[in-house]
């Protein structure tokens, strides 16, 4: 990871900043690059308590990287795509809130990474697209999973089925990111919205990436089981008696509106 010249990590107080840097291939993924992602997040430093994901150049990621598909047979296949899953999983379920910050193409296995992080920042240049479907492939780093829970399976069907690309209007109303701003300024909304996020009990950031999702996938009787243990768990910590005393006795910030 240390020698990959594709990617670079830096710590910027609290936060990683974790920026592809093959914007002449438009930042796509070989496998040398999903090794790096998937050891950058196994290996966080210890202070790190949010971290910021983007991609250098006009796009964000253009997904698989098309020259690596060599003629793999179905076992090598199999393993490729699991080792997506397991570096994607790094980042949805590793010790910190991630935020992507997107613009240009966040497409085929960019949009599955992108997914794999817990707030999307898109600036108004991005786009998303699968074109798996056109390119007579399948998704296979967790998008099929991932990518319905944001927009849905009949909008994913479609995207596939026609290859059809949303412009960064569309994306967010569809649910690919949660913030849009003016070009340029994804990095640093990003930034802003990872410094916010590292100022919150870091329980309850474990509490919203580890849990929230499983309760999410877990039948409602279930759901509502997790959910009480997930909250007794928290509010028992020595850290949420004290924000609540502070807010209680004036010291803590209301809620207000935006
Ligand atoms: C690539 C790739 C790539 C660019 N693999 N080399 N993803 C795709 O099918 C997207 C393919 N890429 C594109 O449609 C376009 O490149 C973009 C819309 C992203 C950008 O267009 P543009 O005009 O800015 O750049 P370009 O001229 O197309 O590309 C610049 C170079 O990057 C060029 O190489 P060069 O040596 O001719 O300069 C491209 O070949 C190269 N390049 N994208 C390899 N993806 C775990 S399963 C995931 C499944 C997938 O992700 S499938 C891939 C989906």
């Amino acid at each position: 990871m240390q020698n990959n010249p594709d990617i670079r990590f830096e710590m910027r107080h609290d936060i990683a900043v974790v920026t592809l840097t093959r914007a002449k291939k438009r930042n796509a993924l070989n496998d040398a690059l999903i090794a790096s992602l998937r050891h950058l997040f196994e290996n966080l430093p210890p202070e790190t308590r949010a971290a910021v994901i983007s991609g250098e150049g006009d796009h964000f990621c253009a997904g698989l990287d098309l020259s690596d598909l060599k003629e793999r047979d179905a076992g090598e296949g199999m393993h490729h795509s699991r080792s997506w899953h397991i570096a994607l999983e790094r980042i949805q379920y590793g010790p910190v809130p991630v935020v992507a910050a997107l613009h240009g193409a966040v497409v085929g296995g960019g949009l599955e990474l992108a997914s794999a992080c817990h707030i999307r920042v898109a600036d108004e240049s991005a786009f998303y697209a699968l074109p798996e479907g056109t390119r007579g492939i399948f998704v296979g780093g967790g998008g099929s999973v991932r990518i319905p829970r944001l927009i849905g399976v009949p909008r994913m069907t479609d995207m596939m089925l026609t290859g059809r690309v949303y412009n960064a209007v569309d994306g967010e109303r569809a649910g690919f990111a949660q913030y849009l701003v003016p070009t340029g300024t994804a990095f640093e909304q990003a930034m802003q919205l990872a410094q916010r996020v590292a100022t919150n009990a870091p329980l309850t950031n474990y509490a919203l990436t580890h849990v929230l999702p499983r309760i999410a996938d877990q039948p409602a009787d279930q759901g509502f089981i997790t959910e009480s243990m997930m909250s007794a768990i928290a509010q028992a910590a020595p850290e949420a008696k004290q924000r609540v005393r502070d807010f209680l006795e004036g010291r803590a910030a209301k809620v207000s509106k935006q």
